[in-house]
């Protein structure tokens, strides 16, 4: 087993920012009530809380002369965001961001670029979402920034954003890989095309089946050579199907269903390099009786290990 899982860091990030819908602030409180912590515990992980993170309020604010929405606000909060995932990653710790809108994941991963410059390891992201998360200004239809963190992190977003990890592009396009896609703006399959982005769309994974899709996904992250790797997985609570997971902002159906998510957490668990989390865009106003959240941590476990038939450490 990975002794870099067995100590993890739980950080509350309680924004919705960079969302146009509130709720995604009561994210990190709903997967605490949903026993996230425990759950790990159980399965030989020893977690550490460092709550909810204090950060500027939601001004609801209209597009500025940009376009954007809530910049100074997202950007703050994603200074927080890097500052609290370095200083984990440093502790040799695991770091969980709760989140929050998806826009946080620009801080998160900036600082495990850095992380990853410092320390000479190649790093390679799984985005699992319903959307692309990357329009820039220029192309934005909403404003949102929860919207562009993948250009952000590409060296296209917006200035403030895109240099948070001390260097512009924060990593390589080529370190992304983008699964269960099925809301894409016009603007954004020419910017996939354009950083030649990894996708798994929905399509895909009707066409080939999750496992062939995870094997590809994760294809290089076994055996010697892998040792290096830190892997990063930025889980966007809308990547699930609505029917099973209704509490996210922004839900799109068709999206992957309970087996396939399984599967999908399981063969990244069976990799042994997950180094670092985000779990974003979960909304308890939009939830019922926290399914979502319990959801979640169920497909968390998974990802830490549990399995039907191999017992826990
Ligand atoms: N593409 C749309 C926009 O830019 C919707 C983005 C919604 N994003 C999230 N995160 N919920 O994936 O506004
Ligand atoms: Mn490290
Ligand atoms: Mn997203
Ligand atoms: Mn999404």
């Amino acid at each position: 087993h990975n002794k870099r899982l067995t100590q993890a860091t739980l950080i509350g990030l309680p924004t919705d920012v960079g969302a146009s819908r509130l709720g995604a602030a009561m994210g990190p409180d709903a997967l605490r009530v949903a026993q996230l912590g425990p759950a790990l515990e159980r399965l030989g992980v020893r977690v550490h809380d460092l709550g909810n993170l204090a950060g500027p309020a939601n001004p609801r604010g209209a597009r500025d002369m940009d376009g954007l929405r809530n910049l100074a606000e997202c950007l703050r909060w994603n200074q927080i965001a890097h500052d609290a995932v370095l200083q984990v990653l440093e502790q040799n710790r695991l770091p969980i961001l709760l989140g929050g809108d998806h826009t946080l994941a620009t801080g998160s991963i900036s600082a495990i670029a850095r992380h990853c410059r410092a320390a000479g390891k190649q790093l390679r992201v799984l985005w699992l979402d319903a959307h692309s998360d990357c329009n820039t200004p220029a192309s934005s239809p909403t404003g949102n920034l929860h919207g562009m963190p993948v250009s952000s992190l590409c060296g296209l977003g917006p200035k403030e954003l895109a240099s948070l990890s001390g260097s512009i592009p924060a990593l390589p396009a080529s370190a992304f890989c983008q699964i269960g896609l099925r809301s894409v703006d016009e603007s954004e399959k020419h910017m996939i095309r354009e950083l030649n982005l990894e996708v798994y769309d929905m399509r895909a994974i009707d066409e080939l089946g999750m496992r062939e899709v995870m094997r590809r996904a994760l294809a290089g992250l076994f055996g010697p050579g892998s040792e290096d790797i830190h892997l990063h997985l930025s889980f966007d609570v809308d990547f699930l199907d609505p029917d099973i997971a209704p509490g996210t902002g922004t839900p799109v159906r068709g999206g992957p269903t309970y087996r396939e998510a399984q599967l999908c957490m399981e063969m990244i668990a069976d990799t042994g390099r997950l180094a670092s989390l985000d779990i974003v865009e979960l909304n308890p106003a939009l939830d019922m009786r926290n399914q979502t959240a319990e959801l979640v941590v169920d497909l968390v476990q998974s990802l830490f290990g549990q399995s039907t038939l191999m017992r826990t450490p």
